[in-house]
């Protein structure tokens, strides 16, 4: 056999454009790879979900390649440890109760776990808008290539529709944001200062709908609050994840 360039040509476009199209409509969207949407979306995958995580960057993972300024280590608080082991994430008991992990490791088995659960990744695309029509619903999102975005250039994006979506788009809560710049009426309060125990404790409260259809996970969670910010801290990453897949999943009847 002869290798046919042509050939891996087309094999890539028909395989991307099939999925593509397939995912024109889907039950939930997953906006941003870091911790808390790769969770959400593993385990909405893991629930019989048809679900998609749509990523700006090149690279899934987010936040927590960089682990804690560049040292490549996270820590998960004991409430917590439950999801490394469901991850096959290795730890070390650091002290009682605060358990250090590799964060490319952490990375690596969330995002194989995502792909075992039939999740699909878009990665290099970018939400750039929501659509809310007269249903006062998040009913689908406006994408473009991340590229696009970043030349400046004036290419007009596609629409994907989804029953439920999640911003998971970390500090900057982009999704929420979006809503409240259009006079959504979502308010965006904004993070507040580092107070970890803080944090972690209330991040659960917060991971809930917060306007029809758009649920927030992970740091957007509090950052749509006003909470806290946390460190380099993940368990309440991980288990916002988690509870935003609970709701989600709630919400579809699964
Ligand atoms: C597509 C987008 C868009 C968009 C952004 O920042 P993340 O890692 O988010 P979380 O909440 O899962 O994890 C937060 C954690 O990493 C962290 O920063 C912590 C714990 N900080 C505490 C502290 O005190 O600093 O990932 C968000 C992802 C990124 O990969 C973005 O590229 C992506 O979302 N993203 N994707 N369309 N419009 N906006
Ligand atoms: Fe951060």
């Amino acid at each position: 056999m002869t290798l046919n360039e042509v050939t891996i040509s087309r094999a890539i476009l028909e395989e991307q454009h099939r999925t593509f199209i397939d995912y024109l409509e889907m039950d939930a969207a997953v906006i941003g790879g870091g911790p808390s949407g790769l969770v959400c979306a593993a385990l909405l995958g893991e629930k019989g979900v048809r679900c998609a995580l749509i990523e700006k960057k090149l690279s899934i993972g987010g936040g927590m390649w960089g682990g804690g300024m560049m040292f490549p280590r996270i820590v998960v608080q004991e409430g917590a440890r439950r999801l490394l082991d469901r991850f096959d994430i290795a730890y070390r008991e650091f002290e009682p109760g605060y358990y250090v992990a590799k964060s490319v490791e952490a990375v690596s088995k969330l995002t194989a776990a995502a792909c075992d659960a039939g999740v699909e990744f878009f990665n290099l695309t970018t939400v750039e808008d929501v659509m809310v029509r007269g249903d006062g619903r998040v009913g689908g999102l406006v994408i473009n290539w991340t590229p696009v975005d970043m030349a400046g250039l004036h290419v007009d994006p596609l629409t994907v529709a989804c029953t439920c979506t999640v911003d998971a788009t970390g500090h900057d809560a982009m999704i929420a944001r979006m809503i409240e710049r259009k006079g959504g009426g979502l308010p965006v309060k904004g993070e507040s200062f580092m107070w970890a125990e803080r944090a972690e404790t209330r991040i659960l409260d917060h991971t809930r709908e917060v306007f029809p259809g758009l649920f927030v996970a992970g740091m957007a969670a509090n950052a749509v609050a006003g909470e806290c910010r946390m460190g380099p801290i993940f368990g309440g990453m991980f288990l916002s994840g988690e509870r935003a897949a609970d709701l989600v999943a709630e919400r579809l009847g699964r």
